[in-house]
């Protein structure tokens, strides 16, 4: 292990947090409709975030978590100013695209939506905080899912690109470090969010994805350009739901295996990175029949607006076997993998796996060669509030801190130079994958359960503390 306890100067500690998962208020002040607030919590939100089942509205006899979710869009300053405490530097946050183009297709964008995120920027910066902004975290306005198909049509790309310009040129000097698309390998499981692809009955599923994906890496390139132009300062990073693939076993039908499956979410990274179609992709393609429109221009364009940084979030490694018998899998996430028996899980079957990150981290330095970034990484946990609401959360502080040693490794043994680390959830807010509220990763408890009830009173956590010495000591306060 390694002897200095140390990050590096300027390592951008923080938490992060998706505009549909915490912010609530989704009809003020002229926020549009997106796919976000239509996918309930309950039985039927996987088929629908898998685009097996619509919904394109609310219907009844359904709970909406996005509606209010923790109401930060009320409540932003006291909850910036907690993070503040806690000593972040930076802050990752996403914009709400419905909040700027309601239906996603106007020329003007909604002043007030562009204010609420102004006012959200310097906020952060009294506090010392840099903002991190996501420009899509999974949202797309429903009136271009309903209009237009969502990211199947080439036409996204100029809703996108107007959105960027927008954003890029009204915060200008607030923010600087930009993420075009979260988890854009998300659309191989969860088209609905993010890409709102939502399939025919016997379509070809592969064939609508790997478009709409092209028309998203050449909007991702896009953005890259006019960030760039906007403002030189501008960083803009990819990211990628990360987590090696290890083989089940030493049989190189298994190895094979996994690196197949790596690839298939390298296939995003290596066009943002690198500016080409891996062959391996192109091969399959023709292999299996995709017909992906590319024209020259969106192929130059890749090339030359590759990312400046790679972010990812990392929750766990993935195990993959060549052998059809072998099928007993993890419960509980969008990423099916197979069991790993050498790992413990959450109480949600996600398998806990902190030396798993140092791989991912080399595995990633190793095949880019550009700074990474991690900006999700956390533990969902059932937390139980004493009557003061004060939670004792040893085992979030437990799985932290054993991430952050390993990432420290990866820096100071490895050599790989990471930006910064983002913690998922830094405040409790809705789950993704289940809706659920009960599936916390804060470090401020948040009084609100599943059905939608509770004062909203934000409590802080054992982690609070813990987590405030960690970055007031840079790393150091972890043996
Ligand atoms: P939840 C699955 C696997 C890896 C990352 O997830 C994932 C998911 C989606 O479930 O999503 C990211 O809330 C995502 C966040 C999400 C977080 O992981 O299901 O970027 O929006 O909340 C954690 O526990």
């Amino acid at each position: 292990m390694s002897e200095i306890k140390t990050f590096p100067e300027g390592f951008l500690w923080g938490g992060a947090t998706a505009a549909n998962q915490c912010e609530g208020a989704y009809n003020v002040d002229g926020r549009g409709l997106a796919n976000v607030d239509v996918v309930p919590i309950g039985e039927d939100r996987f088929p629908i975030i898998t685009g097996e089942k619509k919904m394109f509205d609310f219907e009844e006899g359904y709970f909406y978590p996005a509606k209010e979710s923790i109401d930060m869009y009320h409540r932003f300053k006291e909850d910036i100013a907690l993070f503040g405490e806690m000593g972040f530097k930076t802050y990752r946050l996403s914009i709400a695209w419905t909040r700027i183009f309601p239906n996603g297709d106007e020329e003007e964008p909604n002043e007030k939506g562009l204010q609420f995120y102004e006012d959200l920027f310097r906020e952060c910066h009294k506090h010392g905080i840099e903002p991190l902004v996501t420009i899509t975290h999974f949202d797309c306005p429903m009136h271009l899912i309903k209009k237009y198909g969502g990211w199947r049509n080439r036409k996204m790309l100029t809703f996108y690109e107007r959105l960027c310009r927008t954003l890029f040129t009204r915060y200008k000097g607030l923010v600087k470090y930009w993420l075009t698309f979260n988890e854009i390998n998300m659309i191989l499981h969860a088209p609905f969010m993010g890409a709102g692809l939502y399939f025919e009955p016997g379509e070809d599923k592969e064939q609508v994805k790997y478009q709409a994906a092209h028309h998203e890496l050449v909007a991702s390139a896009r953005a890259t350009q006019i960030a760039h132009e906007i403002d030189p300062e501008n960083k803009v990073g990819c990211m990628l739901a990360a987590g090696q693939y290890y083989p089940n076993t030493a049989h190189p039908r298994d190895y094979w295996e996994a690196m197949k499956e790596d690839r298939e979410n390298y296939f995003f990274i290596d066009v943002q990175a690198r500016g080409e179609y891996p062959n391996y992709a192109l091969k399959k393609f023709e292999r299996e029949n995709i017909k992906v429109e590319m024209t020259e221009e969106d192929l130059a364009l890749l090339k030359e607006h590759t990312v400046d940084f790679i972010s990812f979030s990392y929750y766990s490694s993935r195990v993959a076997s060549g052998d059809p018998a072998v099928k007993e899998k993890t419960a509980g996430n969008i990423f099916e993998s197979l069991k790993n028996p050498y790992l413990d899980a959450s109480e949600w079957g996600w398998q806990i796996d902190p030396l798993g990150l140092r791989i991912t981290m080399n595995a990633i330095w190793d095949r880019y060669q550009k700074p990474l970034f991690i900006v999700e990484n956390g533990l969902g946990a059932v937390d139980t509030p004493d009557e003061n609401g004060y939670v004792e959360d040893d085992y979030r502080i437990e799985y932290l801190k054993a991430h952050i040693k390993a990432m420290r490794d990866a820096i100071n043994e490895d050599g790989v130079p990471l930006l910064g680390y983002t913690t998922w959830g830094c405040i409790d807010l809705v789950s993704a994958g289940t809706g659920e509220m009960k599936k916390r990763y804060g470090f401020i408890y948040v009084d609100r359960d599943n059905q939608g009830n509770g004062t909203l009173k934000r409590t802080k956590k054992k982690s609070f503390d813990w987590y405030k010495e960690v970055i007031a000591t840079n790393g150091a306060s972890i043996e």
